[in-house]
């Protein structure tokens, strides 16, 4: 049997489905000391904002258990920096990149959806609705459907192109697919599950909060558990709707549930703090598992976990 390992995620063709994570890789700068960019199915660069930001005050990481709590805060260059350095980079190094954007209000998305315009090596736009660090949790658009349809409305009216949308959700919702259902209808190709989940850690022998923002997102293998159920629970109810997953993915096995789960690519996030090289492991331990479970694509395995059970 032949193996295809391309994939098409909403619209973007890509030669494999591991993608970083936004956020875990920056702009790609690090990674490429590691392995040629170009070997990822793409690059999801760190969300961006319309101007500079700092990021919350230190300690803003702490470890927790099977995983990470961060409460970086949307640090960055702002979009005009990161339009003139970063993509023009990324695109001498032969990258797909898949340009995340955050934003404070519905006009900031808008205009962050304007200057992503015509960018050579862009192949889709991941739009952030869930940051779990902004400093009013009402802004998180993610966590009621008429906010997350305001946001990406304003992307999809604005990005002039048939560039694809994919919007990031938070599992801190009571029901996500309502949310999946709402960037749906307002024009999103995909949806990318999960963000972090809000967390806490508390040091016991300085009594006080970790992080100096008291809470942060919590991310790595912790939280997979809660990414596959969102997965599952969008897949099923919107099965024509693709899913790029992401939540604690070590390993081509943890990948490989994502997908049976319903996802047609993946992320790989807080491993690459770990393992740089992390992302071309998964790439290639996923292969190998697809081709021994007799898949031909990472298409036919996408939702496999939802078949009926023979009776
Ligand atoms: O920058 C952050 O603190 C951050 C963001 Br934008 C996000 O989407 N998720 C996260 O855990 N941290």
């Amino acid at each position: 049997m032949i193996f295809s390992s391309a994939t098409n995620l909403a619209g973007a063709v890509l030669p494999n489905p591991v993608l970083t994570a936004s956020g875990c890789a920056g702009s790609g700068k690090e990674l490429a000391q590691f392995f040629p960019l170009r070997e990822l199915g793409a690059i999801v660069t760190k969300s961006i904002m319309v101007k500079a930001r700092n990021g919350r005050d230190t300690p803003r990481m702490a470890e927790t258990p099977s995983g990470m709590l961060n409460s970086i805060g949307l640090q960055g260059p702002g979009v005009d920096a990161f339009l003139e350095n970063d993509i023009p980079w990324l695109a001498s190094q032969g990258a797909r990149t898949i340009v995340s954007i955050a934003g404070e209000s519905v006009e900031d998305y808008a205009i962050l959806a304007r200057k992503m315009r015509n960018l050579s090596g862009v192949v889709a736009i991941e739009v952030n609705i869930s940051c779990p660090n902004v400093e009013n949790r009402g802004m998180v658009f993610s966590c009621q459907p008429e906010t997350a349809r305001a946001a990406i409305e304003a992307v999809r009216r604005n990005i002039g192109s048939e560039l694809p949308i994919i919007a990031k959700l938070s599992p801190d919702v009571t029901d996500i697919v309502a949310i999946a259902k709402a960037v749906s209808d307002a024009g999103a190709d995909g949806v990318a599950l999960i963000n972090t989940l809000l967390g806490m850690v508390i040091d016991t022998n300085t009594m006080f909060p970790k992080l100096a923002q008291k809470t942060g997102g919590l991310s790595g293998p912790a939280i997979r558990p809660v990414a596959i159920r969102a997965v599952y629970q969008v897949h099923a109810a919107l099965p024509q709707l693709p899913i790029l997953g992401m939540g604690g993915i070590t390993n081509g096995r943890d990948a490989f549930e994502f997908i049976l789960a319903g996802a047609s690519a993946i992320s790989v996030g807080t491993a690459n703090f770990g393992n740089p090289s992390a992302v071309i492991k998964v790439r290639d331990e996923l292969e190998t598992i697809l081709i021994s479970q007799g898949f031909s694509s990472v298409q036919e395995a996408t939702g496999f976990a939802h078949r009926e059970l023979p009776s």
